[in-house]
């Protein structure tokens, strides 16, 4: 009864449900609980990509759509806004799906007046240089890469050839990755700021953050497959991320202790302040 942590809104992308990265439970625990006034799906929650190419189907997969479908049957208001894994839903932009509203991109306006764009940003992929963002997985596999880049070395040499830095390679390629992010997170904040909004909602990208860029406020909910972060809104108005990389049960005292107590009170307490 008491263990839910009530927010004023929630954001979450790039779940990638249908493939096996997707860390389902962990966010049908986050889910669990989890309440809130609004809840922003920004993205690429279902990978209709992966799906196409393999079937891929959890029991856990269903049971995060029932619960989304659940929580907007008791009064939560969510919105869809689909990314590009997610693509085929954009063709029903505009319409309802149950009392799940699908839209392009919403306006969020928080408790204390804020205003912010929220939406995927794969649209931004055109402006940014087109890099490949996936590189960033390299940045990860730079330890192994050193020791394949000896073994590969000694093969080099041993049919003649000369020596051929493949963590060379890959670090130029990370930092083409590095820079994409900043592009990314740069141009995203300058379409807020051109829009006279405090700030940007945004995902896309796997990498959640929060600050401020040239004025207004670039805020990114993270991924369900790596990092399990979200965003959340207190009632207040002030945004956080949340990270969710353990279990409820596990990290209960430290969710409580990360957020001042009034407004990070337990659902159900019955506290009308
Ligand atoms: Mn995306």
């Amino acid at each position: 009864m008491a263990n839910e942590l009530r927010f004023r809104s929630i954001w979450i992308s790039d779940v990638h449900l249908g493939t096996s990265g997707c860390q389902a439970e962990y966010l049908l625990d986050f889910l669990k609980h989890t309440e809130c006034d609004h809840l922003y799906l920004v993205g690429d929650i279902i990978d209709g990509w992966a799906l196409k190419r393999n079937w891929y189907w959890e029991q856990s997969h269903n049971d995060v759509i029932q619960k989304v479908l659940r929580k907007a049957r008791k009064g939560t208001q969510v919105t869809f806004i689909p990314g590009n894994h997610d693509e085929a839903a954009r063709q029903f932009i505009g319409l309802m799906f149950g009392e799940i509203k699908i839209e392009d991109e919403v306006i969020h306006t928080a408790a204390n007046g804020k205003r912010y764009l929220v939406l995927h940003g794969d649209q931004f992929d055109a402006v940014v240089q087109c890099a490949k963002w996936l590189a960033i997985v390299g940045d990860r596999a730079y330890g192994l890469t050193l020791k394949l880049n000896h073994w590969f070395n000694r093969a080099r040499a041993r049919l003649g050839l000369g020596y051929w830095s493949l963590s060379q390679y890959l670090k130029h390629k990370v930092k083409k990755a590095v820079n994409f992010v900043t592009d990314f997170e740069e141009a995203v904040a300058a379409e807020a700021k051109n829009r006279g909004l405090d700030g940007v909602i945004c995902g896309h990208i796997h990498k959640a953050e929060m600050r401020e860029i040239n004025g207004v406020m670039y805020c990114n909910d993270g991924d369900w497959v790596e990092s399990l972060t979200a965003l959340v809104e207190l009632a207040n108005g002030e945004l956080r991320i949340i990270t969710w990389q353990k279990l409820y049960g596990e990290q209960a005292e430290q969710l409580a202790a990360l957020l001042p107590s009034p407004i990070f009170s337990p659902i159900y307490q019955g506290n009308a302040a």
